[in-house]
């Protein structure tokens, strides 16, 4: 079985190798990591590279044009897939994520098809984030679920476990968002292909080194997408 780790990243040198070091300590049989960086100007990849020279279970896949955290996640799950994953784990760089999760999110497969690191179920916390940035994230949620007709209570979760047959039959390759809107369009495809999603509580801690990416114009973004994939559907597109 080879389980791999996919980490989008944009500017995060301060972050990377700790996530980095913290993931390879949890000792995962057959586990891969694949950086997905925008070739990023703080040198994140410059990072990766040093530590993939060492340690061949480590992959950079720097990509230079097309940026986006949509984009650079698609082609991420596309690199995990051709490169023979069973189990891909999608996670944030800023160590929002703690890796401690991973072994539960993969044994929870015998259970489920798509385990999410949960924020919104019982046992689940939040630290560090602000008050606007959780009434931000709360509406943003209750929309998600609304429109696209969501039982999952975390759906902005980027922090995420998968069989491989999810990315395979969503298209993984042809996911179409360029920004984080991403996120909601695997799990609303996975949805709609009758794949069992299943909640496990994480704590969530806000990142503490370097700064969010997340900006109006990538928000207003999102809520777009949600509107159009719930059209899409009803055309019989998706
Ligand atoms: N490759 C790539 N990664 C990105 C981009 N934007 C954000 N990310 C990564 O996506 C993850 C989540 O982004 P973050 O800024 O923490 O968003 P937030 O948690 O919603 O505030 C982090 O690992 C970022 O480095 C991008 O344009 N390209
Ligand atoms: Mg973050």
């Amino acid at each position: 079985m080879k389980t791999f780790v996919m980490i989008p990243t944009y500017n995060e040198r301060e972050n990377i190798s700790i996530l980095i070091d913290k993931i390879l300590k949890l000792k995962i049989n057959g586990l891969e990591i694949v950086v997905a960086d925008d070739n990023s100007p703080d040198g994140t990849a410059d990072i990766v590279k040093s530590m993939s020279n060492k340690n061949k279970n480590i992959h950079l896949l720097l990509r230079t044009k097309d940026k986006g955290r949509g984009y650079a996640g698609r082609d991420g799950f596309v690199y995990c897939l051709r490169h023979g994953a069973d189990i891909i784990v999608e996670m944030d760089a800023d160590l929002s994520h703690d890796p401690k999760y991973i072994p539960s999110m993969i044994k929870e497969l015998k259970n489920a098809d798509l385990i999410l690191g949960s924020r919104r179920v019982e046992g689940a916390e939040e630290v560090g984030r602000s008050f606007v940035r959780r009434i931000v994230t709360h509406f943003a949620n209750l929309y998600i679920r609304v429109v696209l007709g969501l039982r999952v209570r975390d759906c902005n979760s980027g922090f995420r476990c998968f069989k491989k047959e999810v990315l395979e039959r969503i298209k993984a390759k042809k996911l179409e968002s360029r920004g984080p809107s991403i996120v909601q369009e695997v799990l609303f495809k996975a949805h709609l292909k009758g794949f069992m999603i299943k909640e496990i509580p994480i704590t969530f801690t806000d990142r503490t080194k370097g700064v969010s990416k997340l900006g109006l114009p990538q928000l207003a973004a999102g809520y777009f997408m949600v509107l159009k994939l719930k059209m899409m559907h009803i055309l019989g597109l998706i």
